[in-house]
């Protein structure tokens, strides 16, 4: 049964307005789906009054306020570069992994750059996937300067006219002031070679309402195109998705779903709020 189907079945039964107390719990329990406070207000307005069925008023108010804006991966007929951001452990590596597969099968050339030059099992673990994927792979020295690593990608990627050339950093607290001007140099070296179609800021679903205010320094820092929200399989917080979108007014463009190189869908927001039901 989906995140919401009973607690709007519980309140449809209650035919001359809800109680107080099934109101009240109503309530608690978008908080818990992690809807945030702002939805969850809107929601509790349009369950309180309003014509028409109560799932139908609730989801177009989960659907309102989501971006406009494509949900594709932006493409070039010459090189798409993607530069992939995102706070420690949200799944960047993993992400760069599964858009590699999958551009692969799509026949697409594909050049994998280890800009994350922190640690060395950073660079290991891109080249581990780029191996087993059977893509392009490049990486600078140790602790080399993760933009001068990122700027020769790019320069190998246009010189051997790679179809795609996908760039991994090294995951970084969005509270890093430093850390987070590194991320504008990246973008910008890179340019000097080729234009960033995509900058996708990975977050992690789990943690919720802290990852919208990750997102926000990330925006701060460097123009976003897109979000992957990852790990969606072991959340119970989905509602997040949904606050996350409205709150930074840019597309989740993917969701992943598992470990594995399949786990990575397009989001589809009409589906996903009729699958909470
Ligand atoms: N369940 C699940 N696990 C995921 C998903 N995406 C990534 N992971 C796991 O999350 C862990 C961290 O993934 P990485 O891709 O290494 O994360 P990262 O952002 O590159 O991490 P750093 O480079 O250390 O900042 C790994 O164990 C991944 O297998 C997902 O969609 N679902
Ligand atoms: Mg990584």
């Amino acid at each position: 049964m989906g995140l919401l189907s009973k607690l709007v079945s519980k309140f449809s039964s209650l035919t001359s307005g809800a109680s107080p107390e099934a109101l009240a719990d109503f309530e608690s329990e978008l908080l818990t789906a992690d809807l945030g406070p702002t939805l969850t207000r809107e929601v509790m307005e349009a369950a309180r009054k309003g014509r028409g069925e109560l799932r139908e008023r609730i989801a177009s108010v989960l659907l309102a306020g989501l971006s406009p804006l494509s949900r594709e991966i932006a493409a070039s007929d010459r090189l798409t570069t993607i530069l992939v951001i995102g706070v420690n452990g949200t799944g960047k590596t993993t992400t760069v992994a599964k858009l590699a597969a999958r551009f692969q099968r799509e026949g697409k050339s594909v050049l994998l750059t280890a800009a994350d030059t922190f640690r060395a099992a950073a660079v290991e673990q891109l080249e581990t996937w780029a191996k087993r994927i059977d893509v392009g792979f490049h990486k600078g020295s140790e602790r080399a300067d993760p933009a001068a690593v990122a700027f020769d990608g790019a320069k190998r990627a246009v010189e051997e006219s790679f179809d795609i050339h996908l760039i991994d950093t090294a995951g970084r607290l969005h509270t890093e002031s430093n850390l987070m001007s590194e991320l504008a140099k990246v973008r910008r070296v890179v340019e000097k070679v080729a234009p960033v179609q995509e900058t996708l800021l990975v977050l992690d679903a789990t943690t919720g309402q802290n990852a919208i205010i990750q997102a926000k320094e990330f925006l701060a820092a460097t123009p976003i195109t897109g979000i992957v929200l990852t790990k969606m399989d072991g959340s119970a917080k989905g509602g997040a998705i949904l606050a996350v979108e409205r709150e930074l007014k840019v597309p989740i463009k993917l969701i992943g779903i598992g470990e594995g190189l399949a786990d990575l869908k397009p989001f589809d927001p009409e589906a996903f709020v009729a699958g909470l039901f």
